[in-house]
């Protein structure tokens, strides 16, 4: 992008002069920043205006939290840090959520959030919405920054754009106060003051000793296999991955957001094999996955390990951008740390050096894993195939498997606890990055703020699959999805209930039990409200035409699908962490 000039503010001064909103602006898009996901209020309605008024798409949301969501999600999809602009103190505390999830998850984005008076901040003599909120986001952000003067604008968003995206992207806090805005300079010294960064995110190049480690490592194994996660995704390095595992001949196993970096229906895939393939594999590269808790930390039975704490028989070795990320569960016998482009195609060099010398895992190996995977696929081709009323996830589900597999370009977010566990397993997806869901945490509330990011970032339809707790947290957005017209399908799964409707209160009180929401809840209404298209449907018939019928219109859609409120268990697939759950 060429440099931008700062647009003039016409004063009395003899020479031409430029504020605080207006660097801000160019200094955003001389870093070729598009777009803006907020919400307006003091200090900072003027700069939503100006900065559409300046070019910039800005998408104004219900709630900050849906508004950092949306912009954490554009950073993962884009490798740009995704921007949230939200008010001081209550505005800013709704935004930090977000924040602190981006930089759980590795997503590069930036919370700008307007601020008051420093001096009567710090002095705590009660200012409008008074907070000391630098110090507040400091330790849920990869890094914080706060500009006092115009001329260091420029370096401030410098410095949180390299923060956000290099190394192990995360969340940045960008602090302005409300004085900065209409701090005025000359106009050339400010367009001097801006910095175009250069290579914000630079390859970090393994070293060869590392390189040929993890390689003797792999050529080793009896029974290796290959863990996509999703800084695999987000470092779109596809056709590399995609030529490692098929060169190698690795079977792989993508986490939730790592699925169709490789079409789902690759026969290296062993997701339908995943409880056979942990604890046996032998070798365990690890490819922008965490050993956290949704690999069991690498330890315990899921490894093969004769308790929850003992470990398995695995060596692994760990592709990852962060040092620190290593041996943080179980010893990595063999870490690579670099970027995931960088050491694919290092991986992928030393091994066509090898020439033919590399060989594919046993034959062993691969035949025991397509056994148990046929066994385990036809088990669910028969549990799709029935037709129960009311209809179940699976019923459902079924046909927005079909509905993906038509239409591969679009992205599917994905949140609740059955609605997730179900969706993640039965829905195969084809392209990278197409899934988005609740990530590392577990986080219920993404749903709404994803699908719109998705849908301004690609211009792809968007379809949200959704559990009814799960919508609920950020189901007013719906008036947004409306708003901008976007090609949003919103299929609720709708069982009256957190997991379900089925609890009793066992006082027999007039409270119904803590779990359950209002019976027979029509959510399309909501969307009707707001000029959208509202469906609702009890049969998985009835399901398809109205989803085809949205892909079709790109219209927004909500489509209250009604589930068996007996379906499904507590806290889905992870009852393991909640002791109390009732199996159901
Ligand atoms: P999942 O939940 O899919 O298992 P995680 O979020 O646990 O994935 O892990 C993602 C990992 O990817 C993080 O450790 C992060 O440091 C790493 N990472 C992110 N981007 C890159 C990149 N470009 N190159 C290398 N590693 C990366
Ligand atoms: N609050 C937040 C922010 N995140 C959470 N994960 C939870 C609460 C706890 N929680 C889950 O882990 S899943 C879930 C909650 C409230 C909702 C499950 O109900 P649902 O899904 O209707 O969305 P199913 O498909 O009916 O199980």
């Amino acid at each position: 992008m060429g440099a931008v000039e700062p647009q003039v503010v016409v004063t009395d001064a003899p020479s031409p002069v430029t504020d605080g909103f207006h660097l801000v602006i160019d200094a955003l898009k001389l870093n070729g920043i598009d777009t803006i996901f907020g919400l307006p209020g003091i200090p900072i309605t003027d700069l939503t205006r100006k900065a559409q008024a300046a070019g910039l798409r800005v998408i104004s949301f219900r709630h900050e939290q849906n508004a950092g969501n949306a912009a954490a999600i554009a950073g993962f999809m884009t490798q740009k840090p995704g921007i949230c602009l939200t008010v001081s103190a209550p505005g800013f505390l709704n935004g930090l959520t977000a924040l602190a999830n981006a930089t759980t998850n590795c997503f590069p984005m930036i919370l700008i959030s307007g601020s008051s008076e420093r001096e009567i901040v710090d002095l705590q003599q009660g200012d409008y919405e008074e907070m000391d909120q630098l110090a507040i986001a400091k330790p849920l952000a990869k890094a914080a920054f706060r500009v006092l003067h115009a001329e260091d604008i420029g370096v401030g968003v410098a410095r949180a754009i390299r923060a956000a995206v290099s190394g192990r992207p995360g969340g940045v806090y960008l602090d302005l106060p409300a004085k900065l805005f209409a701090q005025s300079m000359d106009a050339e010294a400010g367009r001097k003051s801006l910095i175009k960064v250069v290579d914000p995110a630079p390859r970090q190049i393994p070293a060869e000793d590392a390189v040929q480690r993890a390689l003797e490592l792999l050529k080793s194994a009896k029974r290796p296999l290959i863990l996509l996660g999703k800084g695999a995704a987000y470092a779109q390095a596809d056709a590399d991955i995609r030529a490692l595992i098929e060169r190698t001949g690795i079977p792989y196993l993508p986490m939730s957001m790592a699925k169709g970096l490789l079409p789902d229906t690759h026969e290296q895939s062993a997701a339908a094999a995943r409880s056979f393939v942990l604890p046996e594999a032998d070798v365990v590269m690890l490819v922008g996955a965490r050993l956290n808790w949704l690999l069991s930390q690498g330890k315990g039975k899921t490894w093969g390990g004769k308790d929850a704490k003992a470990w398995g028989a695995q060596k692994f070795i760990q592709i990852d951008i962060s040092p620190q990320e290593m041996d943080s569960n179980v010893r990595i016998e063999a870490p690579l740390v670099g970027d995931i482009g960088s050491c694919v195609s290092a991986l992928l060099t030393a091994i066509k050096a090898a020439g033919t010398h590399w060989a594919k895992p046993p034959a062993e190996w691969l035949s025991a894993i397509a056994e148990r995977k046929g066994k385990n696929l036809a088990k669910m081709a028969e549990t799709l195939a029935r037709d129960p009323a009311p209809m179940n996830f699976h019923s459902a589900l079924n046909v927005v498997r079909d509905i993906i597999k038509a239409n591969p370009e679009a992205i599917l977010v994905n949140e609740g606890a059955n609605a997730l566990d179900f969706t993640r397993s039965i829905v195969d997806m084809y392209r990278p990055r197409k899934r988005l869901d609740v990530g590392t945490w577990g986080i219920m509330g993404i749903g709404m703020g994803f699908a719109v990011a998705a849908a301004v970032v690609s211009g792809q339809p968007v379809i949200a699959i959704e559990g009814d707790s799960a919508f609920g947290f950020s189901g007013m957005e719906v008036e947004t999805i409306c708003r901008y017209n976007l090609p949003v399908c919103v299929v609720i799964f709708n069982n009256n209930g957190v997991y379900g409707g089925t609890d009793v209160n066992p006082t027999g009180g007039p409270d119904v039990a803590p779990t359950v929401f209002v019976k027979g809840a029509r959510y399309d209404k909501l969307m009707e409200a707001f000029g959208g298209i509202g469906v609702h449907v009890t049969k998985p018939a009835e399901l398809r035409q109205a989803m085809e019928a949205a892909i079709r219109s790109g219209k927004p859609t909500l489509i209250n699908a009604v589930i068996d409120e007996t379906a499904g268990t507590e806290s889905g697939r992870i009852t393991s962490l909640n002791p109390t759950a009732k199996k159901k």
